[in-house]
């Protein structure tokens, strides 16, 4: 085992060589077990939805029992996806919004709402009148809104309305895509992909676009504007980033899942002096929290709190073996971590209802008790310093950075001090200094080596003057990998972003926080669009979205919803669907003639770049402002008659 196929992270490569020293298996020896996995899953055709079944599709059996066909099985196993990846999403943002409720209707509790300011930009998005009346009463309005865009039976989202340009909710109503509500679009996935229902590949993806609509401006948008009101806006603040961030001598308390109402709350009480108290009695320097996976992004973009590492390095974290507690609630945790727990002295603790794992302790988390549970997590941590068993391994790999941007304050930073507007930004685009911009998310996925293909993809983007912002587990990636330090940008940039980054003074890799706050990404291209002089929607502007390590159905849901607001997005691996002919050339060809966006599959992280820039670049031919490139074409001859 070369570890270099396997991860390009240096403390990753030494940690995956101690899980092999160790006899340990993690998802690289998982997936090596699993090969070669099954062609017709890959393919997207192969139908487990009735007890006909399961039916693969082949040259010598191209129906189903109930007569299915290729494109029909594979564009119902894809919406299926969506689906699941926006209830993921949506749920998540549900939670945050009862959180919402509670702060708003109980006298006390351990929530507050942190951010006023944007607590009556939000309710004033939402059509609620917020002058002359206090917080409460905005909140209980925006609380009652809010709620209802999940169930509601009538009428359409309103935040898809508050939010995204209206030339692109035009081009959702003429194309039938308007989400409706949240809950809603999820569950008619369901039903439409039942036995018998719709067979119209078409109008399958389009329901999956709709639900996609409905994640990506609904239920994620949700989560983050509720997030920042409760637990403040993220300013840029400085981090800390990889397995290094873990401390042998303090009690290591990791936080790993996706919402924030836990971990927030977890890192508030760390800091109580009882608490760092009882640390130092029990022999401990103090006590440490670290974030993994999207947990990581929300308190990180928040408070600076250290991030250990990102998917792929949830199993190696527990293997430096001075984790005392490694904290879930739901999302994105390997089950494989129940049994690696039992190696160490670690205490693998699952907090929500809907996330129990075999191997794990469970104490409920209940918003209403927060600092209580978390002060009883904390002190479990801290009993459980003097127990550790293997001898404490921490690579001495760390990498510093700035992150906490978001759609409000890139005006600021954009715009420097005296104008705050996406002006700057705008006029950037248009005078080429930068060509445009991508978003790189998503995953790791242990079928490409871990985050070589983020910052390989990256790296090249920025060289080639693309500004990039970042979430989730790519976030983390660009971070360990020095990408979101100013002096980036130096070492990294072509001259025009170059330039743009120095006078600004922000990194070329911009951290935008999780994968819900992709939602940050759909409100900073609509307020780009809203500043003009780059078209007026989405879809002409010279931007383009990736995910080269992919592998959850969550990234699904991101990619269609990008998809469905005009964006070209490249992902790695390909989507489930390439045994079905028709689906495969709609959605990476002609569903642009009907949304605006299309999908691409590319594995070479060079290659998927250059495929961005070319598409950036064709944008900006549309758009006219490749002006400098025109010029070079003149001769003389063209120039005199110019100069007349
Ligand atoms: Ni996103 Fe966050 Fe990471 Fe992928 Fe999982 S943590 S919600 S799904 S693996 S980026």
């Amino acid at each position: 085992m070369d570890v270099k196929e396997r991860s390009s992270d240096k403390a990753a490569q030494e940690m995956i060589s101690r899980m092999a020293e160790a006899g340990q298996q993690n998802a690289w020896d998982r997936l090596e077990a699993q090969s070669p996995q099954c062609g017709f899953g890959k393919q997207g055709i192969c139908c487990r939805l009735c007890s006909m079944g399961p039916c693969r599709i082949s040259k010598k059996a191209p129906l189903g029992v109930c007569g299915a066909d290729a494109d029909t099985i594979a564009a119902r196993n894809l919406v299926r996806m969506i689906a699941a990846g926006a209830a993921a999403h949506s749920d998540h943002g549900r939670d945050i919004a009862h959180t919402f409720k509670m702060v708003v209707e109980s006298e006390q509790c351990d929530y507050m709402i942190k951010d006023e300011l944007k607590l009556r930009e939000v309710a004033a998005r939402y059509g609620i009148k917020v002058e002359g009346r206090d917080t409460k009463e905005i909140a209980g309005d925006l609380s009652d809104a809010v709620m209802a865009e999940f169930g509601k039976q009538e009428g359409t989202l309103v935040s898809a309305a508050a939010y995204a340009p209206p030339a692109r909710q035009k081009v959702w109503q003429e194309f039938g895509v308007t989400p409706r509500s949240i809950d809603r679009e999820i569950v008619e996935i369901m039903h439409r992909t039942h036995i018998g229902v719709g067979s119209d590949y078409k109008n399958l993806v389009k329901q999956g676009i709709r639900c996609s609509l409905a994640d990506g401006w609904g239920g994620s948008l949700i989560a983050t504007e509720l997030s920042d009101i409760l637990f403040g806006s993220p300013q840029p603040i400085r981090f800390s980033a990889n397995l290094g961030v873990l401390d042998a001598k303090q009690v290591n308390i990791i936080v790993h899942g996706h919402e924030p109402t836990l971990s927030d709350i977890i890192v508030s009480v760390s800091q109580e002096p009882e608490l760092i108290k009882m640390a130092k009695d029990n022999g401990a320097e103090g006590i440490n929290i670290a974030g993994i996976c999207c947990t990581a992004n929300e308190i990180l973009m928040r408070h600076g709190i250290p991030v250990a590492g990102n998917f792929l390095q949830q199993e190696l974290a527990m293997m430096t073996g001075v984790v005392e507690v490694m904290l879930v609630d739901v999302q994105c945790i390997m089950p494989a971590l129940g049994s690696l727990s039992d190696c160490f002295h670690t205490r693998l603790i699952t907090t929500s209802p809907k996330c129990k794992i075999a191997g794990a302790e469970h104490i409920e988390f209940h918003e209403d008790r927060a600092v209580e549970i978390a002060r009883e997590i904390i002190k479990i941590g801290i009993e459980n310093f003097a127990n550790r068993k293997a001898k404490a391994r921490i690579p001495k790999v760390t990498e510093r950075g700035i992150a906490g941007f978001t759609t409000e304050n890139i005006f600021y930073h954009l715009g420097g001090r005296f104008r705050a507007s996406y002006r700057p930004l705008n006029d950037n685009i248009i005078n080429g200094r930068i060509r445009g911009a991508a978003g790189v998310v998503g995953c790791n996925n242990p079928k490409q080596v871990h985050d070589y293909g983020h910052l390989t993809m990256i790296k090249e983007l920025i060289r080639n003057n693309v500004l990039v912002v970042s979430t989730g587990c790519s976030a983390i990636a660009a971070a360990k990998a020095g990408l979101m330090r100013p002096d980036a940008a130096e070492k990294y940039c072509g001259k025009g972003l170059y330039e743009v980054c120095e006078t600004v003074g922000i990194p070329p890799v911009l951290y935008v926080g999780s994968c819900v706050d992709n939602s940050r990404i759909l409100t900073i291209l609509a307020n780009v669009v809203a500043e003009g002089g780059l078209g007026d929607d989405i879809s002409e502007l010279p931007v383009a979205g990736a995910a080269p390590e992919w592998m959850s159905e969550k990234a699904i849901s991101i990619g269609m919803y990008f998809v469905a607001s005009g964006v070209y997005t490249v992902i790695a691996e390909p989507l489930p669907i390439l045994g079905a002919p028709n689906l495969t050339r709609y959605l990476t060809d002609e569903i642009e003639k009907d949304i605006g966006g299309k999908w691409a599959f590319e594995r070479d992280p060079i290659k998927a770049a250059g495929m961005m820039i070319e598409h950036i670049e064709k944008k900006r031919d549309a758009l006219g402002i490749n002006v400098e490139k025109e010029r070079k074409l003149y001769d003389m001859e063209e120039r005199r008659v110019l100069e007349v």
